[in-house]
């Protein structure tokens, strides 16, 4: 019996000492470890070219010959649709899900249901507005309002001293997905902007849920009746698109020498073409490719290590000055 125990010790020692080798298995050796780890991704939808780069990024990252499992949900910009992939992730027993949310609001309830089921949660991209924030284990995203804060400052430093006495600079603002973070805080960014330069208005706020046709359709209308405009301040490249399709059908200039001045966030790879040929003004950018970093934040909790709250992307804003063909050429999205 004793020698019977001892086997039973040295076996547990054997498969506990293996388990913690194994660490993640994206580093570890996929042939030594069967079992796949299994990821479960609510994603919001395929409304922008940045979000095809995100998601591209996470399947790009999350693959089999690696060690993981990636089981994606488009939403379709539907929050209903990702309560109901994440509940089928539960049912599924996946090891985690990663969330895009599509709004902030509303994802106590879900968030603990995956509590209690003992699944990890990681928040990408936008953010969460819960109470309880050991409903998930980390933010991986984008600081959006420093983003706005850095465009309105390019715009005040381009600005300053050319608005005639009664006159006002005219911005026209294309909003994102009403309530989603980017949209929050882009659209906290320039509405503090306004009421710091009492010459500064809107000329109007219209909503392109972040996508072109929606962009070109809003700011269309607009122009029908107003085409009073200095400034476009569109919360996304893809709406900015439209609005540009819009300009062109009214004989309206925009860009460097032009009539509006154009200020985009994503900078995606068309937007900063558009800006190296002087046609759009300033590109905030957002970065998409998140998957490397959410697979160590996975990686670091497999292994046992501290998780921050959140993690922010690195990002710039570009201007024709700081941009060379070589280097619009060179970008992964
Ligand atoms: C920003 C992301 C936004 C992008 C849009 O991180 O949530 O959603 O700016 C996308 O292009 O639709």
């Amino acid at each position: 019996m004793r020698r019977f125990c001892s086997l039973l010790l040295c076996l547990a020692l054997v498969l506990a000492s293996a388990l913690c080798l194994s660490g993640c298995h994206g580093s570890s050796d996929p042939t030594t470890s069967k079992e796949l780890f299994v990821v479960g991704f609510s994603q919001v939808g395929s409304e922008s070219d940045w979000r095809l780069a995100n998601t591209k990024s996470m399947t790009e990252t999350f693959t089999e010959d690696k060690g993981y499992e990636l089981r994606l949900e488009n939403a379709k910009q539907q929050q209903e649709n990702q309560f109901s992939a994440i509940r089928n992730f539960m049912l599924e027993g996946v090891d985690c899900i990663v969330i895009a949310p599509t709004i902030e609001q509303g994802w106590e309830n879900v968030l603990t249901e995956v509590k209690n089921a003992g699944i990890p949660v990681i928040i990408l991209d936008r953010s969460v507005s819960v109470t309880d924030s050991d409903l998930f284990l980390s933010n991986f995203g984008s600081d959006f309002l420093k983003q706005g804060n850095k465009s309105v400052e390019w715009l005040e430093s381009q600005v300053e001293g050319t608005v005639e006495e009664g006159d006002t600079l005219k911005i026209l603002h294309l909003q994102g997905t009403y309530g989603a973070t980017a949209q929050i805080l882009r659209t906290k960014a320039i509405e503090v902007g306004v009421a710091k330069h009492s010459d500064w208005e809107f000329a109007g706020q219209l909503y392109g849920d972040f996508t072109e046709a929606k962009g070109y359709e809003v700011v269309s209308d607009f122009l029908r009746t107003n085409k009073d405009i200095d400034v476009l301040y569109s919360e996304n490249d893809n709406m900015t698109f439209g609005a540009m399709r819009a300009f062109d059908d009214y004989g309206i200039t925009y860009g460097e020498g032009g009539q509006v001045k154009i200020i985009t966030f994503d900078a995606t790879k068309k937007a900063l073409q558009y800006c190296l040929e002087g046609k759009i003004n300033l590109c905030a950018e957002c970065n998409p490719l998140q998957g490397p970093g959410v697979e160590k934040l996975i990686c670091d909790y497999r292994d046992g290590k501290e998780i921050p709250k959140h993690v922010y992307a690195e990002e710039s804003i570009f201007t024709k000055d700081e941009l060379t063909q070589e280097f619009v050429d060179g970008r992964e999205y």
